[in-house]
Order: structure tokens, then sequence, then C-alpha cells
């Protein structure tokens, strides 16, 4: 089990702004990879079930999609920066989930529009600094494996055990299973993650 318990009053805050959101947008860093696309759609997956007044939730990706995770379920709904509609769409949203990154310079190009944007700013993440000033809300341990893993602790904090749905669990192994750190971690011999369910 994850050892370091997740703040009470941060898992109330995430679960009220996920549950009232009306329009989702989440985002991760440029030049995506397997952790980021992984953690990405995993969110994706896992807004779907839990967002209950969501009318439209959509992963941006600044670079778009790499063409060998295009086979990750869900990889059709994201939306390039080159598309166009991204930088509204982040406008818009009422709730900004940002994996995989720990400052909006990651995002680039669309780092000023999400600077920009008034939503629910809240960053799931593993890596070195997070910087403070630019999220509402931050959900950041660097000594974690992968984002991948850390969302998935964190979803399993925020809805129980059973909440990971297949397609949510597929995304988030790809990133745990291709992270340099994560894979290292798997070889380590940890104990195996019980969050397969086919629902
Ligand atoms: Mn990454």
């Amino acid at each position: 089990m994850y050892a370091k318990a997740f703040d009470n009053q941060a898992l109330a805050t995430i679960r009220s702004w996920v549950a009232k959101a009306e329009r989702i947008v989440l985002t991760a860093h440029l030049n995506a990879d397997g952790d980021a696309c992984g953690s990405l759609l995993g969110c994706t997956h896992l807004m779907d079930r839990y967002a209950k007044n969501a009318q439209s939730i959509v992963p941006i990706l600044p670079t778009g999609c790499p063409e060998n995770f295009r086979w990750l379920p869900g990889a059709d709904r994201i939306v390039a920066a080159s598309d166009g509609k991204a930088g509204t769409m982040m406008a818009e949203a009422d709730l900004l989930v940002c994996l995989d990154l720990n400052t909006p310079d990651r995002m680039e190009p669309l780092d000023q529009a999400f600077r920009q944007a008034k939503g629910h700013k809240l960053l799931v993440d593993h890596h070195h600094n997070p910087a403070t000033g630019e999220f509402d809300l931050i959900v950041s341990d660097h000594t974690i494996s992968s984002t991948c893993e850390l969302m998935h602790w964190l979803a399993q904090a925020l809805w129980g055990e059973d909440c990971l749905t297949h397609d949510a669990a597929v995304c988030l192994y790809t990133g745990l299973r291709t992270a340099p750190s994560a894979a290292a971690s798997l070889r380590a011999s940890r104990p195996p993650l019980s969050w397969w369910r086919s629902t």
C-alpha cells in the first residue's frame, strides 16, 4: 500500500470539483511519453466515470498523441494544440487537470492559455519542484515511480479500490510500465498492484 496518506481536505476538494464540473480539460507535457499519455487517458476514463455533471471531458496534448500510443483506449479523443480549439477549451473549462508536468512551461504552446484560464487547476505529478503558484491544488510526490502510479493511488483514495475501469487500468499500467523509474521499481519486486477490474 502507498505509505503516504493523502490529505483528507485535499481529497474532499478534488471530489467536489470533479462532481460539479461541467467542462473538464486534462493535459500533460509536450512530446508526450507513456507516463504522460497513460496518466492523461487514465484520468480521462476516471472523469468519465465520476464527473457526473460533465458535459465535456477533453484530453489535450500540446504536441498531440505520439503514434506509438494511439492504440490506448481513448487516444482518439486527444486534441492537439495544432487543432486550434485547445486554448478556447481551456478558457471555458471549470476544471483543468494537469498530469506529468511540474510547470505550465511544459505545455508550450498552450502555457499562456492555461495561465489565463479561470477554472480550478489541479496538478498530479511526480517531478521535482512543482510550480506552486500556478495551480490551485497540487498532488505531487517525486519519490513515486510515475505519474500513473500516483494517479492510481490517488484514484483509490478518492473513489475506492474498485474505481478503475478496464480502460483506465490499461492506460495507467502503460505509463507505469514505460516510465524508466517505474520499470525499475517493478523489477525491484514490489508487490503486484491489485487494480484490475473489468466492467
Ligand atoms: Mn513524462
